[in-house]
């Protein structure tokens, strides 16, 4: 049924379609171009997060999208706006992540004349979502929008931008709206199936390999419930280690940034590969190593719910195009003729896991962040979200933690510094009665560390995790192998990030020894305030199982 007779402005069909489409929260910068819009969700039930830069409004609305599953929403401004919000646009590309953003645009009687703050989105953004449009027919809000949804999330998530003239939104419409969208399912056929099982019937070493988006609770459950049944082994990509249980048996690890040796070498040794969802990218392919392109040795199955992943970089043996949710549900009803040797190599697999994880690695420096991740392990609840963005500090978090629940691990796969700050934010806002945590390298920090004031504004009481070491560690460790000895804009000098949570009104510790962590830990939450814990980690201590000084002299070796 159509509306009555303009009865709104776009700005409030368009706010009215974001509240028929599930949207609670919105994040923004505000900016004279889309007022409208503001005014409309004033009245409307979606909670509103301001922000001090665009780029954390960004990452907020990518890191929402990336735990619901539902696209993320953001508002930014123009061409100054837009541009600051490009990094989370790029996180939400790389990550598969369904986001909409809405960014003002001038008005359409002065457009193409470079007038102020005029960008051509088409073009900015173009390369980097999954579809940018700008909206001159107010009449035709609700459908973009709606398509908008579509769009974000069918196939292959990912970002849509959305440009909004400004004279658009406050005309009059007589449009109506569309129906909430309904997310586009892929499902595997009992042809690739019946395949699927053929593989698998010969299989002696098989490996099953979990990543992308488009999961879901049940699933993860479902792929448990496989694993224990047929005793297949099951490893995780890069930052997807909560897609299924860590202390499950058959959990082989995850193939990341410095991965296990062990798990690299089970990897390559497979003789059949079941890749769910993912698109074995650089990193978890251990820089396009571990298996041979365009044809591998090993035989790959290859499940993605975008069509154009599928051969893409690997020519599968069986490529299977369907959402992991519903692979895995097919997969739960196949007959699996299993093999004994697969319990085997898993509960092998599960033993190097542990073994590899379990017990902190001794360090340089009196703070032993390995310790400080495993006394985390084991004194958080299992639902507390950890948020990071990007450095060498996440190396100890990737080992030592172990991420019990599904999606309480929220981290950009594009390695994105200043994530873990507006990642935490959003987090809080979704999830009140949870934990959540920012672990932040100290470069890392101050990419987004203002936003620690949203944290202060809206009492979110996250705890900040601040692993300082006096500078980019981890381009310190490329430069040291490939220029030993000469250190040139690696080094940083900090202020004080316990003050500085005080300052913004939060609460703060410093702690120099690791012994003291678990009293500031307790500290910062019985405060009920957002939290600072600043951590002073030895330069020398560069990753779990090397020293920076190590590292030199070896290459001064080589040289
Ligand atoms: C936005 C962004 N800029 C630059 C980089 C390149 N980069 C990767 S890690 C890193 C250093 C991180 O330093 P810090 O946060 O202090 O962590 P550390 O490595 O010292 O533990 C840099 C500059 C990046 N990944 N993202
Ligand atoms: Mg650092």
């Amino acid at each position: 049924m159509h509306q009555p007779l303009k009865s709104r402005t776009a700005a409030e069909a368009l706010v009215d379609q974001l509240v028929i489409n599930g949207v609670e929260h919105v994040f923004c910068v505000p900016g004279e171009s889309f007022l409208p819009v503001l005014n409309a969700l004033r009245d409307r039930d979606i909670t509103i997060t301001v922000c001090r830069h665009e780029g954390g409004a960004a990452m907020m609305a990518e890191a929402i999208g990336k735990a619901t599953g539902q696209p993320g929403v953001c508002f930014v401004t123009r061409g100054p706006g837009a541009t600051n919000a490009s990094a989370g646009i790029h996180v939400a590309r790389q990550d598969s992540t369904p986001m909409i953003m809405f960014v003002g645009q001038v008005e359409r009687g002065v457009k193409e004349r470079e007038a102020f703050q005029e960008l051509d989105y088409r073009a900015v953004f173009g390369s980097m979502t999954k579809w940018t449009t700008e909206i001159d027919d107010p009449e035709r809000v609700t459908e973009l929008v709606s398509r908008a949804f579509y769009t974000a999330t069918s196939g292959r998530p990912g970002p849509v931008v959305i440009a909004l003239p400004k004279d658009v939104l406050s005309e009059r419409v007589s449009v109506a709206n569309a129906p909430a969208f309904k997310q586009v399912e892929t499902s595997p056929g009992e042809e690739e199936m019946a395949e699927l099982a053929a593989l698998l019937a010969t299989a002696e070493r098989p490996l099953i390999v979990l990543g992308g988006s488009r999961w879901s609770l049940t699933a993860r459950e479902q792929i448990e419930q496989i694993a224990t049944r047929t005793g297949l082994p099951v490893a995780t990509s890069y930052r997807r280690g909560t897609l299924f249980d860590p202390l499950h048996p058959r959990y082989a690890g995850d193939l990341g940034l410095g991965p296990n040796p062990k798990l690299v070498a089970r990897a390559k040794a497979a003789d059949l590969l079941v890749l769910v969802g993912g698109r074995l990218g650089e990193i978890p392919s251990q820089g396009y190593a571990l298996l041979d392109s365009p044809a591998p040795l090993t035989r790959l199955v290859h499940i993605h719910p975008g069509a154009e992943e599928l051969g893409r970089v690997y020519r599968p043996q069986l490529a299977i195009h369907a959402s992991p949710a519903r692979f895995v549900a097919a997969l739960a009803r196949l007959d699996i003729a299993t093999n004994p040797s697969w319990r085997e190599a898993a509960d092998a697999a599960h033993a190097d896991y542990l073994a590899w994880t379990e017990t902190a690695t001794p360090q340089p420096g009196d703070v032993n962040l390995g310790e400080v991740m495993t006394w985390l392990r084991d004194n958080v609840p299992a639902d507390t979200i950890l948020c990071n963005g990007a450095g060498n500090y996440a190396s100890w978090i990737h080992r030592f933690y172990r991420f019990r629940n599904y999606m309480t691990h929220i981290a950009p796969t594009s390695a994105s510094m200043g994530y873990g700050m507006p990642a935490a934010i959003a987090m809080q806002r979704l999830h009140p009665e949870r934990l959540v945590l920012s672990v932040n390298g100290d470069g890392d920090f101050l990419m987004s560390g203002q936003e620690f004031a949203i944290a202060v504004q809206y009492s979110l009481p996250i705890i900040v995790v601040v692993c300082d070491n006096g500078m980019y560690g981890t381009i310190r460790m490329h430069q040291e192998r490939e220029f030993p000895g000469r250190v040139a804009a690696t080094e940083l000098h900090n202020p004080d990030f316990a003050a500085y949570a005080r300052a913004f009104g939060g609460f703060g510790a410093n702690v120099e020894r690791t012994a003291d962590f678990p009293a500031a830990f307790a500290a910062a939450r019985e405060s009920g305030l957002p939290s600072i814990i600043h951590l002073k980690i030895d330069a020398d201590a560069i990753l779990p199982g090397a020293t920076l000084s190590g590292i030199r002299k070896t290459a001064l070796e080589k040289a």
